[in-house]
């Protein structure tokens, strides 16, 4: 179809009829004939995706919500989702992905920078003081984002929500890594309240004095972002929403109120600690359902303005559902079949929902269990708009899979994972078989954990002590993938 449009427009530039192809014309009258569709399998390569109109990318990346939080991956009946399950029910939903770490700022830099944590600039949350507060570790300037390519092919690029990869004036503002706008909270300690005395619009301060419900806004401005694009203008609008995040903090928990048995919630910290939440079920509910809604906000917007078709949609989570400020991840089951919150390694801390719509590829609904990750996300961006891959890059393209091209598709050899709180962690993942390693900053405790996969979803089962060969060659091939990085160590 991309040849048939570039053919088409290479005639309408030469008009006046002195361009007279009669192979073009013919081509053209098929297409017109609105039986494109049979025509798409002769010309469709990956190649060809941008030789046509580039597709506009929506990644909506919520924050601390739980796989099983959705009902469209393991059931959810406490919580209502129901436009994330309709979205689900027309897309590929993606069964074994994983977020870029098990919390925020790493989870984000390897998303945007196609980098696992062994090898990513960020990797971990790390406060700076500056200036104007204090803000997170900032990515250097050597560090291409998906935004900054995209920015190279023509896209309007925004970012709203939380950002958490460099406070204002520095390498890793939004503004200096691709995004032409940005709109929220930039440091991720400020994201922790839902109503703060002020937001960042791109590095200024917007005084809201604490009276406004954050989320509101951002969506607003984020929804304000892409009206204002240009019909053929393609855009990454990069919605990286906060809720559920704690605190536990909505304005109207009357969908849910009286619901569920309460546990209030009181906080203990003063300044620094979460929010006191007296109905700390009934709010969690809330605020995923406020997601929910605020994914049908966005939907419809790129539905009314005619882009839906060619328009990637992304939803995703940041890491694993936590468990603080009051939330219950027991009751919900928000970490579905499997083990561990936010903070570790198991796969309930890094496995997460990735439903991927683009209905001009994808038809209709699949499930894949390529096993993916945050830092495929580049990679298949420089496949789609068709553009090279950044040096250093970690992740696989998985455009094969989102083609229905599954027998093409290449595999990662392993999934690695490192975290430097809690004692220092390490995980990696090759043939279903997975090393978990706690306690690297101790090494007299010094924790080792082997399982199986594919029989051991939940991973209760450690199988270590008659597989010590293979734990070995796991750690090997773990301690090789790590690189040392000048900002993280355990
Ligand atoms: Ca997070």
């Amino acid at each position: 179809m991309g040849r048939i449009t570039k053919c088409y427009r290479r005639e309408t530039k030469q008009e006046q009829g002195i361009y007279h192809n009669f192979v073009y014309r013919i081509i053209y009258m098929i297409y017109t004939m609105k039986i494109k569709n049979l025509l798409i399998p002769v010309f469709l390569s990956p190649a060809a995706i941008n030789a046509e109109n580039l597709p506009n990318i929506v990644f909506v990346l919520v924050d601390d919500m739980g796989i099983g939080d959705i009902n469209c991956y393991y059931s959810q009946p406490k919580i209502q989702t129901p436009n994330i399950d309709k979205l689900a029910s027309k897309s590929l939903q993606f069964m074994q992905h994983y977020s870029g770490s098990t919390v925020s700022a790493p989870s984000r830099c390897c998303l945007l920078t196609g980098k696992h944590t062994g090898n990513a600039y960020i990797r971990g949350n790390k406060g700076i003081k500056s200036e104007e507060g204090i803000f997170d570790l900032h990515l250097p300037a050597n560090e291409t984002t998906v935004a900054e390519v995209l920015k190279q092919k023509g896209y309007s690029t925004m970012c709203v929500g939380k950002w958490g990869l460099g406070g204002p004036k520095t390498s890793g503002s939004p503004i200096n890594k691709g995004f032409d706008y940005f709109f929220g909270y930039l440091s991720q300690g400020n994201a922790h309240r839902y109503y703060p005395e002020y937001l960042y619009e791109n590095e200024n301060k917007v005084q809201l004095g604490g009276k406004v419900y954050s989320h509101w806004l951002i969506l607003e401005k984020g929804l304000n972002f892409i009206k204002s694009r240009k019909k053929e203008e393609p855009y990454f609008a990069y919605f990286a929403i906060t809720p559920p995040h704690a605190d536990l903090d909505y304005p109207d928990i009357s969908q849910y109120q009286g619901k569920f048995s309460e546990t209030p919630y009181i906080n203990k910290n003063g300044k620094r600690g979460f929010k006191t939440q007296m109905a700390p079920k009934a709010t969690y509910a809330s605020m995923i359902s406020e997601i929910d809604r605020s994914v049908e906000k966005i939907i419809s917007l790129i539905k009314e303005r005619g882009e839906w078709e060619n328009t990637i949609f992304i939803f995703s989570s940041d890491n694993g559902v936590h468990c603080v400020g009051g939330h219950d991840p027991k009751f919900f089951d928000s970490n579905g079949p499997f083990r561990g919150y936010k903070r570790d390694l198991y796969e309930g801390g890094i496995r997460t929902p990735f439903i991927f719509s683009w209905p001009k590829h994808i038809k209709e609904h699949r499930q894949t269990s390529h096993i993916s990750a945050f830092w495929d996300f580049l990679p298949t961006v420089c496949d789609i708009v068709n553009t090279e891959v950044p040096k250093g890059v970690n992740g696989i393209s998985y455009l094969p899979v989102l083609l229905n091209e599954e027998d093409k598709q290449p595999q990662h050899e392993y999934i690695y994972f490192e975290f430097y709180e809690a004692g220092g962690k390490q995980s990696i993942l090759k043939d279903g078989w997975k090393l978990v390693r706690l306690n690297l900053s101790k090494p007299n405790k010094l924790v080792e954990e082997l399982y199986y996969l594919p029989h051991d979803i939940g991973e209760e089962h450690n199988l270590i002590e008659n597989n010590r060969s293979k734990a070995e060659e796991l750690k090997k091939l773990a301690n090789k993938t790590h690189i040392n990085s000048p900002e993280f160590n355990w």
